[in-house]
């Protein structure tokens, strides 16, 4: 398989970790479980490293990326780092202007609404991903046996972005789009796809063990556009690595009809979010494909003895699928307290469902 000679993969380093055994449906050591959005505002230490930082620059800076990154993995003792960094990143490194903008997230200077805004995208140029091999290098040389996850925004939720010019709740003007100006969308979801590739190429390459593609926003979507107008795109961003043995994770919230489509974009993990169990979720995909999550975020503030039950559940389910990754259904709520995290780790860590799972 094409990896670079010192690749932790490759070298061995993360083979045997749990979070690869569970990708790869061997039994692992004990149930494998991360965050999405572990690194973030929960973190006083992000708050401090943030401090004077744009977001952008800071996802751009090799130390200061690799150090947030880090910071979720020394206090809460998941099994995984996820790289931080962010969907529009690739956008940036092209040269398109994005900034994130606090309290709200994306905003483009410009939306990219006709056939010749799309034909004004430029491509990202190689060199630009630099920053990210290097913040991605330092980050696994401080993980050691922890694998990385590296991640893209898949070319719908990116794209998204892209023609709203900003955060949407409905994403109603790509997915008019799609319908009324279906060339501009084939060749802005093909940029989208090709930018996600080349960051998650990036991030493979300079040793992240496993990857995630988020198609956050794919459950605003039919599925008959869906699978007419999307999941091509997504299965061009995930087959950029297809030619590596990194593990990918492909992950949508209300996504419950599509999770056998998103599988078979070429994935060997599905995401799943909180509004369907696990067990509901595994038959969808006949009982041969490695799942991801699926705790609600809503109840991490509930009483432990609550929270912890709902846990059970949850490991239950995943327990019936070849492996199971344990997540939250989505990111981290900014305002969770990151100690309910510390403890859930060591729950989940010591649950004998987590163990025989
Ligand atoms: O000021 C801040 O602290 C910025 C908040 C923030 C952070 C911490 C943003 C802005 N992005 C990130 C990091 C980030 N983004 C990570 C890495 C950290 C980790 O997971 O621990 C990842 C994986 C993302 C991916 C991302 N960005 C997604 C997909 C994941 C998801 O939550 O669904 C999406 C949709 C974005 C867009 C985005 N970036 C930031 C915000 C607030 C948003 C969402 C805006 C919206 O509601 O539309």
């Amino acid at each position: 398989h094409n990896l670079p000679q010192q690749h932790p993969l490759r070298a061995g380093g993360t083979v045997d970790a749990p979070l690869l055994q569970a990708l790869t449906a061997r039994k692992p050591s004990r149930r494998p479980v991360w965050f999405m959005r572990q690194a973030g505002r929960s973190l006083p230490e992000y708050r401090a490293a943030r401090e004077g930082n744009a977001m952008l620059d800071a996802c751009l800076t090799p130390d200061l990326a690799a150090e947030i990154t880090l910071q979720p993995v020394r206090r809460h003792n998941v099994d995984a780092g996820i790289f931080f960094s962010d969907i529009v990143v690739p956008l940036r490194l092209a040269g398109v202007g994005v900034e994130i903008v606090p309290g709200k997230g994306p905003v483009l200077d410009t939306p990219v609404r006709t056939a010749a805004d799309v034909a004004a995208l430029p491509e990202i140029d190689d060199a630009a991903l630099e920053p990210i091999r290097e913040a991605v290098a330092l980050t696994v040389a401080e993980l050691g046996s922890t694998p990385l996850i590296g991640f893209a925004g898949a070319p719908f939720t990116v794209a998204a972005y892209m023609v709203e010019g900003g955060p949407s709740r409905d994403h109603l003007l790509p997915r008019t789009m799609m319908h009324a100006d279906p060339d501009t969308w084939e060749a802005l979801a093909d940029w989208a796809a090709r930018a996600s590739g080349a960051f998650l190429r990036a991030q493979v390459m300079a040793g992240a063990s496993a990857v995630q593609l988020f198609d956050s926003w794919a459950g605003s979507l039919s599925v008959s556009d869906y699978l007419d107008h999307v999941v091509g795109h997504s299965a061009t961003a995930l087959s950029a690595v297809a030619d590596t043995p990194v593990p990918r994770i492909h992950f949508g919230t209300g996504t419950g009809e599509l999770l056998g489509a998103m599988r078979d974009a070429g994935a060997e993990a599905v995401g799943v979010d909180h509004r369907i169990p696990l067990q509901e979720a595994n038959r969808r995909l006949g009982g041969r494909t490695v799942v991801q999550g699926n705790i609600d975020p809503a109840l991490l503030p509930a009483p432990r003895s609550v929270l912890y039950r709902h846990v059970d559940e949850v490991l239950r389910g995943g327990a019936l699928a070849p492996g199971h990754v344990v997540n939250l259904g989505h990111g981290v709520p900014p305002h969770t307290n990151p100690d309910v995290l510390t403890d859930l780790v060591e729950y989940i860590h010591q649950n004998p469902a987590g163990t025989t799972g």
